[in-house]
């Protein structure tokens, strides 16, 4: 009897994706379950490609040993830039939704964060949804003053709590057949959200009191959780790394949706609604069709996409 080298057949590749990571190793979903599985070296060569969260993979299978032969091409992807090694690091591949959230009070929501995180959903093609939890805290269930201006630019700005699970059927139908990716400061609820959401998932959840200083998440790793209903979610730690430096300034307007109408009619069409004269941005701001503070977040973020 000979013994198969591998189950694969070129034209039939096994497909499984990738949940998390750890330990080097990769855990796979495929219709039977989840594996674990290793990379093939010249997967791991290509810096560029390194395997992620969310990705669709090619397994072989040689033996008992699961191997991701290949990464089939990404619709999408959510991105960082290593502050340390200055390149592209992918959080979470083929995303569909960013659930950029903020707490009501508690840890005081971090605006320049949150237009930082929708224009990157915006400039990667991602739909991007507001949420903001604590809501209780708030003594209303309406949207907090701070948060108007995206209502204004057309973002859906829900409102949740993980505690008095207010507002968590809403969110659960928009979770559903779609890969979401939940950002946002360290301490807003993420993982207690989507352990409201998905009962049994049990993430760890941290005292607000214990993270001060920079850098201590309770959520350390970025991983996908198949959603009950169809779709996945995915828990990220806090990113407040997170940088925008390889931005081509050029196009920054376009991860602030509300500018486009009136930069259309800038005098200049490669305008940076800085100081060009006449500039449908910098109007709009004036007569505050355009909020202030989403504009000076624009500039802050041009600099940085600038490199200066
Ligand atoms: N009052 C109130 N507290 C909440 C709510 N949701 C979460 N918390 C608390 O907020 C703290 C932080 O929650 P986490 O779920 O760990 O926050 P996170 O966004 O996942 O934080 P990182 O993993 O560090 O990025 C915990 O003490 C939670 O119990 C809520 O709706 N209301
Ligand atoms: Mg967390
Ligand atoms: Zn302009």
């Amino acid at each position: 009897m000979t013994r198969p080298q591998t189950v694969r057949h070129e034209s039939d590749p096994e497909i499984g994706r990738v949940l998390r990571v750890s330990g080097g190793k990769y855990h796979v979903e495929i219709p039977s379950g989840v594996l674990e599985a290793s990379l093939r070296g010249r997967v791991k060569q290509k810096d560029d490609r390194i395997v992620s969260v969310g990705d669709l993979v090619e397994l072989g299978r040689v033996e008992d040993a699961v191997r991701i032969e290949r990464i089939v091409d990404r619709t999408s992807a959510l991105t960082r830039h290593g502050v340390a090694k200055r390149r592209e690091q992918v959080i979470v591949a083929n995303v569909d939704q960013v659930v950029v959230t903020v707490a009501a009070a508690a840890p005081e929501p971090d605006l320049l964060m949150v237009d930082r995180l929708l224009a990157l959903a915006e400039l990667s093609a991602i739909h991007g949804l507001v949420v903001v939890n604590k809501i209780e805290l708030a003594g209303t269930t309406d949207v907090p003053s701070d948060m108007a201006p995206y209502v204004d630019a057309g973002y859906d700005v829900m409102r949740t709590s993980a505690k008095t699970r207010h507002g968590l059927e809403e969110l659960a139908e928009r979770l559903r057949d779609r890969i979401s990716v939940f950002t946002g400061q360290s301490g807003v609820g993420k993982s207690s959200l989507l352990n409201a959401l998905m009962p049994g998932l049990d993430l760890r959840v941290g005292e607000v009191g214990q993270r001060k200083g920079r850098g201590r998440h309770t959520t350390v790793a970025a991983a996908l959780y198949p959603y009950p209903g169809g779709g996945y979610v995915a828990d990220t730690p806090g990113l407040q790394y997170l940088s925008l430096w390889e931005v081509d300034p050029a196009s920054l307007d376009t991860g602030f949706v509300e500018f486009s109408e009136f930069a259309e009619t800038c005098r200049f069409g490669d305008c940076r609604h800085r100081r060009e004269p006449s500039c449908g941005v910098r109007d709009a701001v004036e007569r505050d069709d355009v909020s202030e503070r989403r504009y000076a977040s624009y500039l802050g973020l041009l600099e940085e996409a600038e490199g200066k």
